[in-house]
């Protein structure tokens, strides 16, 4: 399955996301926005998540009128039955945005029909970096290439995010965090999944694992990895999987295989799948 447009169209859907990047940006430094809850009082959401998803779905409709869109703050009729259809968390990582901690993204993927990850491009709105990949194409940092190393998992640093209102989990989750601190060189929680997962790409973190996320939380870093030379997958090691259940686990091939080797393998209960 092909890319359904030619790498001079990238740039245009690039200037969309920087769009409301830029806007999201201002805001940020403008501090005059105000937080609301959504159904759990750790799920926040402010007009800027709104307005940035409304700058990038009037963008992407304009540029291609055919397509569907699966969003998170619902600003749009939802429709992933096109035969192309757009995946897009609009603020990754908005409990920082309103605490005033720099590190949130901006994330848009392309699907087709049947699931399968096209094109996706995560932002870090404030350094400015563009992460873009196309499937079977490759994955950049910039205009720089991604390319995936090898490092151990007692070499690598890992990221994780914890658990939010699904407590039944915590017990598995705990479970995870001590065999991982003892098997790496670090842990770190930074709270925008888009971004850890461009960080496994360009080889920050040799590997990342979190449960109950949603596909617009992943979908596209999850392409960047891939096509850096990394690996996506479920507690199962299911390569398909994650984009239903949201449990992740990601890394360089050799990390990977030793986070399910030296720490998941070994307990006995994972999170489950949901399908
Ligand atoms: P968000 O900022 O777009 O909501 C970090 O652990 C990841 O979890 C981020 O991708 C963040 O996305 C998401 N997240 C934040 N609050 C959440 C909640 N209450 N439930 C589920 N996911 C959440
Ligand atoms: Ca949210
Ligand atoms: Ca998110
Ligand atoms: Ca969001």
């Amino acid at each position: 399955m092909k890319v359904p447009f030619q790498e001079d169209a990238y740039k245009d859907i690039i200037e969309v996301g920087q769009k409301a990047a830029s806007f999201i940006r201002q805001h940020f430094q403008k501090k005059d926005f105000e937080e609301e809850t959504k159904a759990h009082d750790n799920s926040l959401v402010s007009y800027v998540d709104r307005q940035a998803e409304q700058i990038i779905t009037r963008g992407l409709a304009e540029l291609y009128p055919d397509y569907g869109f699966i969003t998170e703050e619902n600003t749009i009729r939802q429709d992933d039955q096109r035969d192309y259809y757009w995946i897009i968390d609009p603020l990754d990582g908005t409990t920082n945005f309103l605490h005033g901690l720099e590190i949130f993204s901006v994330s848009i993927a392309l699907s087709n029909r049947s699931g399968t990850l096209l094109w996706g491009l995560v932002i870090d709105v404030m350094n400015e970096d563009v992460y873009h990949a196309a499937k079977g194409q490759g994955a950049w940092k910039n205009d720089q290439r991604l390319i995936q190393g090898d490092s151990s998992l007692k070499m690598s640093l890992l990221s994780t995010g914890f658990p939010y209102y699904r407590f039944d989990k915590k017990t598995i989750y705990l479970t995870h965090l001590e065999g991982f601190m003892a098997s790496c060189r670090g842990l770190r929680r930074c709270g925008s999944a888009a971004l850890d997962l461009c960080h496994v790409a360009a080889g920050i973190y040799g590997g990342f694992f979190e449960y109950d996320l949603h596909l617009w939380d992943i979908a596209a870093g999850a392409l960047i990895i891939r096509e850096s030379g990394g690996v996506v997958t479920d507690f199962e090691q299911d390569h398909e999987n994650w984009k239903l259940a949201g449990h992740v686990v990601a890394g360089n091939p050799r990390c990977h295989q030793e986070m399910f080797d030296q720490v998941i393998k070994r307990n006995p209960t994972q999170p489950k799948r949901t399908s």
